[in-house]
């Protein structure tokens, strides 16, 4: 064998058996068989032989070369075996014959509240529906009475899809959809109109303890023959005395504005975190605007197929996630999306 072929031969032979781990022997493969490695290097040195000895030098470097590839592999082998047994000795060992935990998961807070809001909406002869979260800009701005560059829409920057599709920013959006489903029955059966839709809403804003981007609200409407403000407090006051079992709650209901409401209102709850003194969970007022309300814009009535000389209505959007954050007593908005199940479970016993 030629000389140099054995000395290199000797000289990998030593390096291998000094290679421990994984990487180094990575390291030695590309120090011998890479593209500018120490066996690849031979052959270049083949220029100045006979093309006798070439062929048998030739012959002599690929017999190396398959030499040193097998070894590679087989210590490849070897070290990835020994790197696997360190791994399973250091595993703690347990008992597999212990009884499994069995966590079942929870409903989320927000869940909860919505449920509960469900069922007394539906005593009061409610209808609960579903509503996209995607929307045209017709279903949540043009319909109520919120036209192109209206400065309202400042209010509610949201995300848009390339298509000029919306993520919903209000329950509201709905609103269009609810009057046209149920004009008939109201026209032609006298029927008043009465549905709530809770749903996920989307806002392209600044969060903070009672500020979330992603956050679910409750719409509800009514309209029928003399529906007036006193229905809209009646039901208001109803559902909040079954979500709070009467438990506490100042409500405060002030003057508010929104395009498709006239007269509009804010309701406002007292903060149940801190009882109304003031904290960060309501920017330190001692309230939390959770449900504003008002009677719904002849503009709207009229948009959804609706006479507004001749029927009346109100409409709500309730701020689901806040009430849960005040039910619960949660005082960061932002927990209740954080995905912490053992802190979410907390707050049922129906697991
Ligand atoms: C509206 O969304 C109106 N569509 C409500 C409405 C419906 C008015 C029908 C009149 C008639 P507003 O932007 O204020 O209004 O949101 C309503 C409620 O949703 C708030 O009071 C609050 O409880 C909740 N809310 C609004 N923005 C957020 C947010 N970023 N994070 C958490 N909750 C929010």
């Amino acid at each position: 064998m030629n000389e140099s072929i054995c000395n290199l031969r000797e000289q990998f032979n030593d390096a291998l058996l000094a290679v421990s781990t994984l990487a180094d022997l990575e390291t030695l493969k590309v120090e011998y068989l890479g593209k500018k490695g120490l066996i690849t290097a031979l052959l270049k040195n083949m220029g100045k032989l006979s093309p006798e000895e070439k062929k048998t030098f030739g012959s002599e470097v690929n017999t190396l070369k398959g030499y040193a590839t097998d070894a590679i592999a087989e210590k490849f082998e070897a070290l990835q075996k020994a790197e696997l047994q360190r791994e399973l000795d250091a595993v703690e060992l347990f008992d597999i014959s212990l009884p499994p935990v069995l966590d079942r998961g929870s409903y989320h807070p927000v869940t909860l509240v919505q449920r509960r809001c469900e069922e007394v909406f539906r005593t009061m002869g409610f209808a609960v529906e579903d509503y996209s979260e995607i929307v045209t800009d017709y279903e949540c701005f043009e319909s109520l009475n919120i036209p192109p560059f209206h400065p309202a829409r400042d209010m509610q920057d949201t995300y848009y899809l390339d298509n000029g599709q919306l993520l919903k920013t209000q329950t509201s959006a709905a609103q269009n959809a609810i009057y046209k489903k149920y004009r008939d029955a109201l026209i032609n059966e006298g029927k008043t109109i009465k549905a709530v839709f809770p749903g996920r809403c989307f806002r392209n804003e600044a969060t903070d303890a009672c500020h979330e981007n992603t956050f679910f609200q409750m719409e509800g409407v009514m309209v029928g023959k003399d529906i007036s403000i006193a229905n809209l407090i009646y039901s208001m006051k109803t559902m909040l005395s079954e979500v709070f079992d009467n438990y506490g709650l100042k409500v405060r209901l002030r003057p508010g504005f929104f395009p498709f409401v006239e007269p509009g209102f804010e309701l406002d709850i007292s903060c149940q975190i801190c009882g109304g003194e003031g904290c960060p969970s309501c920017k330190h007022s001692g309230w939390l605007e959770l449900c504003p309300c008002g009677m719904i814009h002849p503009n709207v009535l009229r948009e959804g197929g609706i006479d507004p000389d001749e029927y009346t209505g109100f409409a709500f959007g309730l701020g689901l996630t806040r009430l849960a954050m005040m039910k619960y007593g949660v005082k960061d908005i932002r927990d209740l999306n954080s995905g912490a199940l053992t802190a979410m479970s907390q707050f049922t016993d129906d697991k």
